[in-house]
């Protein structure tokens, strides 16, 4: 029982294979699109330009890539013909800009030509705006405002405006071009415009990725009348339905049976984010399970039941797949400030580990405010570090305090979720570090496992794959019985955490967000 996950990222295109009968991962592979497709010119992923907060890619690569990998797969004799399902990723907030002619093309695909013949001829902008861009500020003000402010565009859309996210991005397109705007029939995320590519009609949006346009009614989770109306004329015809995210389009798109042997009758299902992919690919189906990725920046996001958004307007409501929301909060100074702490002193990361060794929890009341570059949560626009009770020239209290500072950062600006997290997922570089996982788990007072996906958006399109499948064959699908054998740590992976050490936190606990706030007010 195959099921494909695809995920089109900023990066590369990458894809997971699974066999659900045994809970195995068969195959993974991924596509770089700088080396794979050097003739786009784009470097990391996205094309250069003059002005840094304009970041583009192009959709013709995306469709480029997609033909590749499967000319690989079909190469490499992979089971194409029996896969049941094949569902996708997308690095989310992204948009692809098309003339009315696409419905047609994406319907009768020519198979003579290649995706990428295909695409070009309905594109109405040639390149798509990533989430990389930050060139849309005005487009954030002047919508925040037609909302209501913030507190009311967080809790009609589920996050604050951001810059990246694809409200503010189509409102720039339409008012800096009004006449590629205005030959624009469809506008697709860069998960439903691959999505289209694999069902052969024009996709729907999923609640995962429709969360990060500013345009999604984050309770009745349909395109909000007020934010359309905020962003650009005319858009309700542009944009496609919403739709749940196990929702099956229909058959593949014959070209993928003609020229890579898909089963005609395997099932398409809509794409979403990489973010609510990830959230499945970790394993974190049930509400009350959070994951904290500690990667160049620290991420944690987590699934609700209930849809809770940030008072602060610092972090995002997406719909999470397994049903519910997810929520996601980004902290920039994640592993870049504990290596310039570890640098700083001289320190290796052996040191660094066991300077944590040698200070206690708790640090003895010494606090620090990690903020090496500005800071998205909380945000803050002057960086610096600041200490309290601190001296800088103290090497071991130093590397104490900005791990505990990031994981009592971590927990206070999660409080809006509601509910305290049952466990943690650990992932990414720094959840290699046994130490890192001891704080954490102290400041939260709740295990700790570390969990070693290498492609968790990938994964968790696949997963989804298989669920929507299985909802539509059986009638009835139980999501942790589906990701558990994919996704369940190990469970003398865990980290406990430590009675005395967790009690000290929560005492600290207020002290560290009294220090915040002062500083806050002081930059
Ligand atoms: C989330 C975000 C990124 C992108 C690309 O809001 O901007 O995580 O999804 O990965």
């Amino acid at each position: 029982m195959y099921f494909l996950g695809l995920d089109s990222s900023t990066q590369s295109l990458s894809s997971v294979l699974i066999d659900l009968r045994n809970g195995s991962i068969v195959d993974e592979r991924s596509l770089n699109f700088d080396a794979a497709f050097p003739h786009y010119g784009t470097q990391n992923g996205v094309l250069p330009h003059s002005d840094p907060t304009v970041v583009h890619s192009s959709p013709l690569l995306w469709a480029e890539a997609l033909d590749r990998l499967f000319q690989q797969m079909k190469a490499d004799k992979l089971p194409l013909g029996e896969i049941l399902a094949i569902s996708g990723s997308g690095q989310q907030h992204g948009s692809v800009y098309m003339t009315d002619l696409a419905e047609k093309q994406f319907r009768d695909m020519d198979i003579h030509g290649s995706l990428t013949d295909n695409v070009a001829r309905v594109l109405s902008r040639p390149t798509s705006p990533v989430w990389m861009d930050s060139s849309t500020s005005a487009e954030c003000a002047a919508m925040r405002e037609a909302l209501g402010g913030r507190d009311a565009a967080v809790a009609a859309t589920g996050s604050d405006l951001f810059e990246r996210f694809t409200g503010p991005q189509i409102r720039k397109f339409a008012s800096e071009e009004p006449g590629a705007y205005k030959q624009t029939g469809h506008i697709a995320l860069v998960s439903s415009f691959m999505s289209s590519l694999l069902a052969g009609q024009i996709s729907p949006i999923d609640p995962g990725d429709g969360g990060g346009m500013n345009l999604m009614d984050i309770q009745k989770l349909t395109w909000h009348p007020g934010a359309l109306e905020a962003c650009a004329p005319t858009l309700r015809e542009k944009l496609p339905a919403l739709a749940p995210s196990h929702h099956i389009l229909g058959v593949v798109n014959p070209y993928l049976v003609f020229k890579y042997g898909l089963n005609a009758a395997a099932k398409a299902v809509v794409w979403s984010g990489d973010n609510p992919c990830a959230l499945i690919g970790t394993g974190l189906v049930e509400p009350g399970m959070i994951a904290i990725s500690l990667g160049t920046s620290d991420t944690l996001f987590g699934a609700m039941a209930d849809c809770q958004t940030d008072p602060r307007g610092e972090g995002h409501v997406f719909g999470s797949p397994a049903g519910g929301y997810m929520s996601l909060i980004c902290f920039k100074n994640g592993s870049l400030a504990r290596e310039k702490v570890k640098d700083q002193y001289g320190y290796s990361w052996e040191d660094f580990s066991a300077a944590l060794d040698r200070t206690q929890p708790g640090n003895e009341g010494a606090l620090m405010l990690p903020w090496f570059d500005p800071e998205i949560v909380p945000r803050v626009l002057t960086p610096g570090v600041r200490r309290k009770n601190l001296d800088a020239a103290h090497a071991d209290s130093n590397c104490r305090a900005v791990v505990e500072a990031q994981m009592m950062s971590m927990r206070l600006h999660s409080e809006w979720m509601g509910e305290r997290p049952s466990c943690i997922y650990a992932t990414g570089g720094a959840s290699n570090n046994a130490q890192i996982l001891q704080i954490m788990a102290n400041v939260h007072n709740t295990p700790v496992y570390r969990q070693e996906t290498a492609n968790g958006a990938g994964l968790g399109a696949a997963l989804r794959a298989a669920h929507a499948w299985t909802l539509a064959e059986k009638g009835q699908a139980d999501w942790m019985e589906l990701a558990a054998p994919f996704t369940k740590p190990e469970s003398h992976s865990a980290t406990q955490p430590d009675p005395e050490a967790a009690a000290l936190y929560e005492q600290l606990l207020p002290a560290f967000a009294a220090f915040e706030a002062e500083s806050l007010a002081q930059s």
